[in-house]
């Protein structure tokens, strides 16, 4: 099994609140379809521009209150919404896709997930079915309500369901070792506890984000591929296991 993250800033224009890249999603679809049946799928998608600017307006990172309730039911909404537009296209090729919503799956405290009910997407997977999950809000133990990246699911799903790789499609050629917009940036082609140790010391020009990415890869039991979900044939590589992008074997 292979779990698929479609990032948010390749389904989604990041600058266009509610904007889907339609052919960009079906160009990725018609990817994985060359290998279905033969290899099953779990999809997992970011809320790109239908989640995050609702997530950032109701200010649901500080949790439920009496303000934002709404908010938060529109929030999920939306991502319903983008759920909708990404099930549409597998299932207009003939891919079985079926939503999982992961407010109904996962319980958070602090941050993380400390729960998740997973045997009903083990049982669809056996069935042949593709289950489709996305970034959501969710019940969190402290503060009533919380983001859940799409990120977290999938560092859940892989230690739970031991994939044989994951892949994370991102709008850039992997991880950089400092930001890929400046002129030295390098792609960073191998992870592994070395390059770990030279973000954590500094070394690299590492975001938080990037070095958050890096430490979870390594926490997963299987192969972890990072790349550019726009470029044609990406996809086929990665699930073929060729040198593409950044790789944590
Ligand atoms: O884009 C965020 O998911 P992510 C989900 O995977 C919402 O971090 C609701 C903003």
């Amino acid at each position: 099994m292979i779990i698929i993250k479609f990032g948010g800033s390749v389904i989604c224009d990041k600058e266009k609140p509610f904007s889907f890249n339609k052919k960009t999603v079906e160009e990725i679809v018609d990817e994985i379809a060359i290998f279905y049946p033969e290899k099953k799928f779990i999809i997992v998608h970011g809320g790109g521009s239908f989640g995050h600017p609702l997530a950032k307006k109701y200010r649901i990172r500080d949790g439920l209150n009496e303000k934002n309730i709404i908010g938060i039911c529109k929030t999920h909404e939306a991502m319903l919404m983008l759920n909708k537009l990404i099930v549409e296209i597998f299932l207009n090729k003939n891919l079985p896709a079926f939503p999982f919503p992961p407010s109904a799956i996962f319980i958070m405290e602090k941050g993380e997930i400390i729960d998740g009910w997973v045997k009903n997407i083990e049982e669809m997977l056996n069935k042949n079915f593709i289950p489709i999950l996305f970034g959501d809000v969710a019940i969190a133990r402290e503060k009533g309500v919380d983001i859940l990246s799409g990120d977290q699911i999938i560092t859940y799903l892989a230690k739970k369901l031991k994939p044989e790789k994951v892949i994370f499609l991102m709008d850039v050629d992997g991880i950089f070792d400092r930001n890929p917009m400046e002129k030295d940036a390098k792609l960073i082609e191998l992870i592994n506890e070395e390059i770990k140790i030279e973000a954590d010391t500094g070394k690299f020009d590492v975001t938080g984000g990037i070095r958050n990415k890096i430490e979870e890869a390594l926490k997963m039991p299987c192969q972890v591929y990072f790349i550019n979900g726009m470029v044609r044939g990406n996809i086929v590589k990665a699930i073929k296991g060729e040198k593409v992008g950044t790789v944590k074997i």
